[in-house]
């Protein structure tokens, strides 16, 4: 017997039986009779509910509050519903996934993801190219600088921390063929179903998982879903995340990130070389086993008013390194905060983006600043970036390098505990380089004297 869920909204509706009709079909006439005003639903003889519990449960159906009794309510007219009330863009209480949201037809996006940054953005030939590091070139120099290769590659380095806090890499290792296939299984795991993508939902309170989590004041959402992950130490690996990945995910990440972590060691050694801090205790703070990494997947959906959305907002990086990949070659939508302007970025097939995040800031006292970027999105394709995020061990004790104080410079970031900034970061409004902002020291003294020589 085909069972149906009669519920009204102040006044009678229902779902048609009509013989043949398609599920839509059958809601056609129910939908077109809810409006904005109606801010309860009474589901048959179940009782009322608010409609934005109803919009912010699980996607088919809920749990009633009082009877338990789990109802069913097509997806169409959960999303109709959605429609109606701005909280509507959740899927859970905790998760919002665009990627759903689009699919039903949009004319224009939501409140919440309407940005409010409105630094002016220069035009796309205005910014020559990002300096390019390579990285054979590198790994032909050793620990000690001298002339000619500080001339070089690594002069270039130097430059480029400096004077921009970002650069792509090339020659840098990882063969296109395998790039391919971090594609295909990072593609593939977008496309699961919602309902796959939700057993890797952030718990409530947690940055690690899936969706997209509100880190803005005013509870403004960006116009992207991702998977955010814990990856080092692997004793802070959430279970339900990286070990339950589906397994040639898994096994590609794993191969990824054991590449990229070559890369990172080498790249910040080459930093301490060029800062004049012992690359031994550079080293100490990213010690294999203990350096803190992470890894966000973003996945961008297309956006019928991209220009009102930002897909990540403006922030500089809460790391020493991060390596970016932008999957979907040939679609770009990284800018660059320079001179008070946003700068595009155009990202070349296989190269790796590299910029220093606030803790680099922090270690070189000042001498490579982190970068501000944020992504930005179009109406036509989807992008997709996966970033390596490379941070001290979390019992470090970090602050500006010893090496790097004296009374002439002065330390101008005090001195934490790296654990204590990762859980303030994360409690923190993501809002340019506000984060860092807040660990400057204001006055003029120097207390370097007391600092010790630990990076
Ligand atoms: O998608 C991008 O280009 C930027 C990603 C990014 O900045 C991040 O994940 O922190």
């Amino acid at each position: 017997m085909e069972s149906v869920w009669y519920y009204s909204i102040g006044h009678s509706l229902s779902k048609g039986q009509g013989q043949g009709q398609s599920e839509e079909e059958q809601w056609e006439k129910p939908k077109s009779q809810l409006t904005k005003k109606h801010k309860h639903c009474t589901f048959g003889d179940k009782g009322e509910l608010p409609l934005g519990y109803i919009c912010t449960s699980v996607v088919r159906g809920m749990l009633h509050p009082s009877t338990g009794e789990y109802q069913f309510i097509p997806s169409v007219v959960i999303r109709y519903m959605a429609s109606l009330l701005d909280e509507s863009i959740a899927i859970s209480p905790t998760t919002v996934s665009v990627q759903e949201l689009i699919k039903r037809p949009l004319d224009s996006v939501p409140k919440r993801f309407i940005r409010l940054d409105s630094t002016p953005q220069a035009g796309p030939s205005d910014l020559d190219g990002l300096p390019t590091i390579d990285m054979k070139k590198l790994l032909g120099i050793t620990s000690d600088s001298s002339d000619e290769s500080f001339n070089g590659e690594l002069g270039r380095l130097h430059f480029s921390c400096r004077e921009w806090g970002i650069f792509q890499l090339v020659n840098h290792g990882v063969s296109s063929s395998f790039l391919q296939q971090l594609r295909h299984e990072i593609e593939g795991f977008f496309k699961l179903p919602l309902k796959e993508k939700m057993k890797y939902k952030a718990n409530p309170g947690e940055s690690d998982g899936y969706g997209n989590v509100v880190r803005t004041e005013k509870n403004h959402l960006d116009w992207g879903d991702r998977l955010f992950m814990t990856i080092n130490p692997i004793s802070k690996r959430k279970p339900h995340l990286f070990p339950e990945l589906p397994p040639s995910l898994r096994s590609t990440l794993e191969t990824y990130i054991q590449e990229l972590k070559k890369i990172a060691i080498q790249i910040l050694k080459c930093l301490a070389i060029c800062l004049g801090i012992d690359t031994n205790l550079m080293m100490d703070l990213f010690k294999e086993e203990k350096g803190l990494e992470t890894l966000r997947a973003t996945y961008y959906p297309p956006c019928p008013q991209p220009e009102l959305v930002v897909g990540l907002t403006p922030h500089s990086d809460a790391t020493a390194i991060t390596i970016l990949h932008q999957i979907t070659n040939c679609v770009n939508g990284l800018q660059i905060k320079r001179n008070g302007m946003w700068f595009p970025v155009d990202i070349p097939d296989d190269a790796f983006i590299v910029n220093m995040g606030d803790i680099m800031e922090i270690i070189s006292n000042g001498a490579y600043p982190s970068i501000e970027h944020r992504a930005m999105v179009n109406t036509e394709s989807e992008r997709i970036s996966i970033a390596m995020f490379f941070n001290p061990r979390l019992d470090a004790q970090v602050g500006p390098a010893a090496s790097l104080v004296s009374p002439k410079s002065p330390a101008r970031f005090r001195r934490f505990i790296m654990d204590e900034y990762v859980k303030g970061f994360f409690a923190h409004p993501m809002n340019g380089k506000s984060y860092l902002n807040g660990l400057k020291i204001m006055n003029e003294a120097s207390d370097g004297d007391d600092l010790k020589e630990e990076a």
